[in-house]
């Protein structure tokens, strides 16, 4: 054999062996969390926050996913979102959200705003950062769910005059304290945890991979690569999500 094909035959080997072994440890377990990110739902055409096409316009997330923004051009940020609220609309779950949703054992905790857990079948899913389809009134904090896209007028406005916001946790901004308690809850009596298509560079979400780690779970990662968590997971699956979650559960 030569050099190239040994060496992508060795790495599929690797591979192989690293999903039989985590489906050992899955098959032991009674209770599974799974951590989600940007990258499960890559594959439904969402974009992902970090990376070469995580930009909108010049600007990046991070300069409009703030409360700062907001206050300073709450028009600009609201087309951001009501552009990512079409985009959102047209795509729809992927095979990753799908082997999740059959898989009773495990309770989703997401990052994402995008509701395609709950769209493929996932029961209880924990939104640590909220949900895009959610608007909070900025004067009387009323809230309601509003699927309409493009939403008019924009900024839209609550029944008392004041105006929406995204229902979304903002840098600087705390997670919603009874969506965290129960997450952190979740993560401390798992067997396993499956961190999937997270960068791991936001916290507090990102340090559930290590409160899971210290209560005793096997941490399991699934990316198409190293992220700032790889070094404390028990196992890294290098690879789209959408193929290695039907395999594994
Ligand atoms: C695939 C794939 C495929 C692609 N298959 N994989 C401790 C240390 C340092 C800083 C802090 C700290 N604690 C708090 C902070 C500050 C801050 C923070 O973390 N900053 C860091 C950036 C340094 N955190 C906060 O401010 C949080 N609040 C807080 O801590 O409150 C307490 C407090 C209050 C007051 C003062 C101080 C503290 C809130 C964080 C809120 C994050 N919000 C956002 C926006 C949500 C709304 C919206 O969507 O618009 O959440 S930011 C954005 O990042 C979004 C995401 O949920 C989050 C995480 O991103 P994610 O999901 O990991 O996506 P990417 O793009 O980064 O990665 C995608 C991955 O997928 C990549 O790895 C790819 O390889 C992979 N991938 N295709 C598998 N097919
Ligand atoms: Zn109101």
């Amino acid at each position: 054999m030569e050099r190239g094909a040994r060496d992508l035959a060795d790495e599929r080997e690797r591979v192989l062996n690293a999903i039989a072994e985590a489906r050992r440890w899955l098959v032991g377990a009674r209770r599974v969390v799974a951590l989600t990110g940007a990258g499960i739902s890559a594959e439904s055409g969402v974009p992902t926050f970090r990376g070469p096409q995580g930009l909108w316009r010049e600007f990046k997330p991070e300069e409009l996913a703030t409360p700062e923004a907001f206050a300073q051009n709450p028009g600009l940020v609201w087309e951001w979102y009501d552009w990512r609220r079409a985009l959102i609309a047209g795509c729809v779950p992927n095979a990753g959200h799908l082997a999740l949703a059959r898989y009773e054992k495990v309770r989703v905790v997401t990052q994402n705003v995008d509701g395609l857990h709950a769209r493929a079948g996932s029961a209880e899913v924990l939104e640590i950062h909220g949900s895009i389809w959610r608007l909070v009134c900025t004067e009387c904090g009323a809230a309601r769910e509003d699927l309409t896209v493009p939403l008019k007028p924009l900024p839209p406005r609550c029944g008392c005059g004041g105006m929406e916001r995204p229902g979304v946790v903002w840098f600087g901004e705390a997670l919603r304290r009874g969506v965290w308690a129960e997450s952190e809850r979740l993560v401390r009596s798992a067997e396993v945890l499956l961190v999937v298509g997270t960068s791991g560079a936001v916290y507090p979400a990102a340090g559930l991979a290590h409160t899971a780690r210290v209560a005793g779970a096997k941490v399991i990662e699934i990316n198409l690569e190293r992220t700032a968590l790889s070094r404390e997971v028990d196992l890294s699956l290098l690879g789209p999500s959408g193929e290695i979650l039907p395999q594994l559960v």
